[in-house]
């Protein structure tokens, strides 16, 4: 069993916003998936669909044996059993947990694209990362998580506050 370094971003625009984002920490702690370290909490304007409440968003790194497709069951399994209901692609939703990054690993497959195949373009990713992963490269473009956040558009950072520690 291989033990990975993989890298977390949470998000969550409906109910108890935070209490979800601590949930989901939780649920992953008990089901094999070992946090490392945690961002700080920013609430963000939409991205998308920008007609649909503010998320709060944070990342996390974290170590874990399983791997790519289990750990995206685990991730499904959470969101559902912390009571997402089914939503439009980019529409609001309780909690969302993405893989950002799984290693070094790069793969395209249908249900699952790793590294997350929009996270270079999001500051509500890149911001809450580079606190805790300034230096981590991207696998293909080889960029650092601090070259990524500084290639953004202004506006991209413009509607983000931080919120809290978690
Ligand atoms: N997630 C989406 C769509 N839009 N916007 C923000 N600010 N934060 C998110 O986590 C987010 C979003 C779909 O996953
Ligand atoms: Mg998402
Ligand atoms: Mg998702």
């Amino acid at each position: 069993m291989s033990d990975k370094r993989i890298f977390l971003a949470f998000g969550s625009n409906l109910g108890n916003r935070l209490e979800h984002l601590k949930a989901a920490l939780k649920y992953l702690e008990e089901h094999g998936v070992r946090i490392e370290s945690k961002s700080r909490v920013w609430e963000t304007a939409p991205w998308g669909e920008t007609d649909q409440p503010a998320f709060l968003n944070m990342c996390a790194s974290a170590r874990t044996d399983l791997d790519p497709f289990a750990l995206l069951r685990l991730l499904k399994n959470a969101e559902a059993d912390l009571g997402r209901r089914e939503s439009s692609h980019w529409g609001p939703r309780e909690i969302d947990i993405d893989i950002i990054f799984f290693g070094s690993l790069v793969m395209n497959d249908q249900k699952l694209t790793i590294p997350h195949p929009y996270m270079h373009e999001r500051g509500f990713v890149l911001k809450p990362l580079s606190e805790i992963a300034p230096d981590e490269e991207h696998p293909v473009s080889h960029k650092t998580v601090s070259e990524m956040l500084s290639e953004l558009p202004k506006a991209e950072l413009e509607n983000m506050v931080w919120i809290s520690e978690i």
